[in-house]
């Protein structure tokens, strides 16, 4: 019996297309979706604003919250929470030079009033959390921007929000990179400063990416720990990823099962979860899997990360300590392996 909740996004099950090729699967009805994910066992939904209000843009205030309400109601019926509520500001013309921080004010305008209707949104789904993952913040062409001028807007941006809602937390998902080439906020550090210069420093946290971490060349369990050091991991987008190239949002695990596992070992050493936090996934399935197993990789990460949860919970901390007093770090690894492998010790 896992001892977490666990959380999953509408845009995990998707049709296939990529940069360089169209769907291979057919797209599925939110219903439907939230259907699956409830019998798969996940507990809650994430969600992009239009994830839960199509054509966002489109509509006014009052009808994105009747339409926010119509979903809350499906939420409902399948047993499933909200968990946060993510504002797209990377497809939209508005947002090419990116959204807090594009060279133009009516841009960067259209960026607020996206945040505030997530902010909206939340409220209607029962939520308390806004993710921004923030894809086009940052340059392509070094001289264009300055990352001085680009940081305080951010920082502005978030005060905007946090003055909107009085008790709404805003949780950064850095990544270092793609699509833009250099990002304003990359890493976990990055957060803790930026939270650090905000108003309501209690109320902004962040969402460890694993992918996101090894694209800056960083170890997730490390980012997850100290994040976890200030109180300040919102949650987590669980993934794995085969070194420094593209996001590849693989099965969590399937690349290297050490790092997940101490992923899992440092989340339940330190009591995540005691305080509402959902374990998210943030998995893609890949181009060649067929509608008829379109869900295969959320169920597999699921039930790789209860399997490393378990050998967590078996790991012998007295070993552990008995090994690191003696300096004998060769047999604390090598037991860390035979435990991974299921080698009898
Ligand atoms: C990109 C991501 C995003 C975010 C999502 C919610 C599409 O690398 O990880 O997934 O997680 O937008 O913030
Ligand atoms: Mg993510």
């Amino acid at each position: 019996m896992s001892k977490f909740k666990f959380s999953v996004g509408p845009w995990n099950v998707h049709a296939g297309a990529d940069s360089y090729g169209p769907a291979t699967r057919s797209e599925i009805s939110l219903e439907e979706k939230f259907k699956r994910f409830a019998e798969i066992g996940f507990d809650a939904v994430q969600f992009h604003d239009d994830d839960a209000v199509p054509n966002i843009n489109d509509l006014t205030e009052e009808e994105i919250k009747a339409e926010a309400r119509r979903v809350k109601g499906l939420l409902d019926k399948y047993g499933l929470k909200a968990e946060f509520v993510a504002p797209r500001l990377w497809m939209d013309p508005h947002t090419i030079d990116g959204g807090f921080m594009s060279s133009r004010k009516e841009d960067r305008e259209f960026a607020l009033w996206r945040s505030f209707r997530s902010i909206d949104i939340a409220r209607e789904l029962g939520c308390d959390l806004i993710v921004l993952w923030l894809a086009r913040e940052g340059t392509l062409c070094a001289e264009s921007k300055s990352p001085v001028w680009a940081t305080h807007q951010l920082v502005e941006a978030i005060n905007r929000m946090l003055e909107y809602d009085k008790t709404i937390r805003v949780c950064i998902e850095p990544k270092p990179n793609e699509p833009i080439d250099r990002s304003i906020c990359g890493t976990m550090g990055h957060v803790m400063a930026v939270s650090a210069a905000t108003i309501d420093p209690a109320r902004v946290g962040g969402n460890l990416e694993s992918a996101h971490a090894i694209l800056a060349g960083l170890d997730p369990a490390h980012e997850i720990g100290f994040a976890m050091a200030f109180n300040k991991l919102f949650t987590v987008h669980l993934n794995d990823q085969n070194g420094i190239k593209y996001d590849q949002d693989k099965t969590f695990g399937v690349e290297n099962l050490r790092q997940a596992f101490n992923q899992v070992r440092v989340l339940l050493e330190n009591g995540y979860g005691s305080h509402g936090e959902y374990v998210g996934l943030d998995v893609k399935a890949m181009r060649t899997t067929t509608d008829a197993d379109c869900y295969k990789h959320l169920e597999n990460s699921l039930a790789i990360f209860k399997a490393l949860e378990a050998k967590a919970e078996r790991f012998d901390y007295a070993f552990r300590d008995k090994c690191v007093e003696n300096r004998d770090l060769e047999a604390l690894e090598m037991y860390t392996m035979k435990l991974l492998m299921g080698i009898d010790q």
